[in-house]
Order: structure tokens, then sequence, then C-alpha cells
């Protein structure tokens, strides 16, 4: 059946497509047909519609560094390989100056994250981003996910809004969406019963969307969790990026962040190239609020990560340098790539390549060769 330019093998894709032509929202259900869905060429469509819809033909990559300064951590997540305790083999701290060695003018953003460390206190955390911002001011900080603000906020026994301030006076200029992974009490009491639920994950972006500090979200999925779990997860997400206040700023992206199994004992549920596409796709379509969804190559892999960008996404993250969470669990992604692979991968996808900051400011445009 042909509707409106797409051919339907799944005509259960229609009426969603039509409620997409009319600009109308997409409802639970339409979400877990777009996840169950074996007609990949016409969700294709359907998605790179709304991203095209949005920003036109652009996908935007940024040129960064991942630093992980300790991985030492309070915290078991049944998913997390990258995690130690002290005297594990793979347990390790970083000196500041380890740290800022990481560093260089050429970068548009370090991304930085670790773990909740036993012994270090906030002001070592806060003065990385100090640090940084002083040696290299104009190399933008997204650093500590809501589980390390709320573990600062316990740590300094103050509030998370008084946490976030300190960390936007030294520098802090986004908030990455890490430490979301699935926002249903199930998932957690089976795989992070120790980490903050989606209460407290949802009070950090908002605390940090009123003090005009843009934040992302993640899900990570391929695991326990249900069809029905993940895109209550993303319809979550799409009312509070609708319930923000008037001067709140909001979430930048979405990144469905797939499972890397590794060692952590959750391999048969690992999810499939399609499986990928689909929760790109299904994203880029439910969450219409969204500036942008993220093909996160480091745990997609470059090839999904490239189809990804005609299946809705429309954010490429990014040079990386170093990656350790998901090759800690075996991910078979390079460690870094280079920005004009980046800008290959993008024009392999019929789309042009905007290098952007942080703050998605557009540093260049790589117009046809
Ligand atoms: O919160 C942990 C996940 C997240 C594994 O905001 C795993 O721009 C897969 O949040 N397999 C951290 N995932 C990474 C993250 C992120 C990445 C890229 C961009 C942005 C952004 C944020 O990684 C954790 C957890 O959900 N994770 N272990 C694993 N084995």
């Amino acid at each position: 059946m042909l509707a409106e330019g797409v051919a339907f093998r799944d005509r259960a894709l229609v009426p969603i497509w039509e409620k997409v032509l009319a600009g109308d929202r997409l409802a639970f259900d339409d979400g877990i047909t777009l996840l169950q869905t074996v007609d990949l060429p016409a969700l294709a469509r359907m998605a790179d519609h709304a991203a095209r819809a949005r920003n036109g033909d652009r996908v935007q990559f940024v040129v960064n560094r991942q630093i992980n300064p300790t991985n030492l951590c309070v915290l078991s997540c049944v998913f997390c390989d990258f995690a130690a305790k002290p005297g594990d083999a793979h347990a390790y701290e970083q000196s500041l100056e380890e740290v800022l060695a990481q560093v260089s003018e050429e970068l548009s953003e370090v991304h930085i994250v670790g773990g909740l460390h036993p012994k270090w206190p906030f002001a070592r955390y806060l003065e990385i981003v100090s640090e940084i911002h002083r040696q290299f001011p104009r190399v933008q900080i997204k650093a500590w996910t809501a589980v390390e603000i709320d573990w600062f906020a316990r740590l300094e026994k103050t509030t998370i809004e008084d946490i976030l301030i300190r960390l936007q006076e030294a520098g802090l200029n986004t908030l990455p969406g890490g430490g979301a992974e699935v926002f249903s009490d199930r998932v957690r009491k089976e795989t992070f019963k120790t980490k903050i639920g989606r209460g407290k994950w949802f009070e950090v972006h908002r605390a940090a969307h009123r003090l005009g500090i843009m934040t992302n979200a993640t899900l990570l999925y391929g695991h326990i969790e249900t069809l029905g779990e993940r895109v209550d997860h993303m319809i979550q997400l799409r009312e509070a990026q609708d319930d923000r206040g008037p001067s709140d700023v909001g979430f930048q992206s979405f990144i469905p962040l797939a499972l890397q199994p590794g060692n952590t004992g959750l391999a048969e549920r690992q999810a499939s190239v399609l499986e990928d596409l689909r929760t790109v796709a299904c994203s880029r379509l439910l969450l219409d609020n969204f500036p942008h969804i993220k093909a996160y190559w480091v745990m997609l892999g470059e090839d999904s990560a490239g189809m990804a960008l005609n299946f809705g996404a429309s954010d490429l993250d990014g040079t990386i340098g170093e990656e350790k969470i998901a090759h800690f669990a075996q991910a078979t992604s390079p460690v870094g790539l280079a920005r004009e692979r980046l800008v290959r991968m993008i024009r392999d996808a019929g789309k042009t390549p905007v290098e952007r900051d942080a703050l998605y400011n557009v540093v260049q445009v790589w117009e046809a060769a």
C-alpha cells in the first residue's frame, strides 16, 4: 500500500504515518508498533521525515574527548563492567595532572563521567571542572551524570541546586544524559537497585534546566527491559520536556545506549542491528519535543551508527578520544574516530555534516565537497 509517498508492507504503520504527517502526537501503542515492525524501509522514511522536519539534511557532530577520572564506584550495577572496587585489578584513579593531560585547545567539548568514588570529596570533582576551565577556557565542559550530582549533594549535605550552581560557577556548561537507565522500578530493582531512580534523575535534570544548564537523556536498552518499558521511558522524557517552566532550558539530545554485554551476564538479550535501528527511529518519532536523537557509535558500532542517520538520528557523538565504559565491557568499536571519519559517515548517509560545540552552536558547516 502506498500512502503519501511511502510504500507500506506493514499496514499497522499507516495510521502512525498519518499522525506524523498531520503533526499529531504519537501514543504508547504507536511506540510499541514502531518497535515491533519488520518494515524497516517504511520506518526509515517516517523517522527521516521527522528528522528533516526539525533539522533539514543536517547531522551534527562534535570534536570531543571523553575523560573518566576514576572507575572506583560504591555502586554495583549489574550492567556495568567499568566500575571497580578498591583492590580490583582494573581499578584506577587519575591525578588532576593526568586528567588535564587529556585536554587540548582543539577540542570543543570534554565529556567527563566517572564512578562514585568511596573516598574522593566533592572538592576533587569540582577542581577537575575549575582547572580545565581555567587552563582551557574555550573548551566546553559536559560533566557528571545525575547520579554523580545527587551523590555530591549527599556528600556535601546540601541541595542539588547548590551543587549545580557551584559546578556552573567553576565552568560546567552542560550535563550528560547518563544514569537514566530505564525508568522502570522493576528493572531498577533487578539491575541497579542502589542507584538513584527516576524521581531523583528528573529532579537533577529539572534543577539544571531551571539554572540554564542544558542536559541530555539516555536509555539503556537490550537487557531485561520490555518494549513497553522502553516506550514508557521515552514518554516520561517527552512529558518532562513539555513540563518545563517558561524560562527553563531543556533536553538537547536523546541517546539510546545499546547494552555492551561484556561480562555482565546479560548477553542473551543483546539487541540486534534491526532492534537498534527501530529504537532510534521510534525515539525520533515519539520524542517530538527533543531537538536531536544521537547516534552513539561507541555502543551502536560504526556501521549501525551510520545507518541510524537515515533512521532519525541527527547528532553523532563524537571523536571521543579514548572511551572506557563500553570498552571495559568489550565493545568492538574503535576507541576514537577522526573528525574526517565522522564527516565521511555523515556524507555517506546523504546528509550535510555540521560540526557543533557542546552547546549546539555551529562551529563549521561541511558543504558538499
Ligand atoms: O549511565 C554502563 C551506560 C552510561 C554499559 O549525554 C552502558 O551526550 C552499554 O551516558 N553497555 C554512560 N551502556 C554513558 C552516557 C553517554 C554516552 C554518550 C553520550 C552521552 C551524552 C552520554 O553508559 C551509563 C549507563 O547507562 N552503560 N555500562 C554497558 N555495559
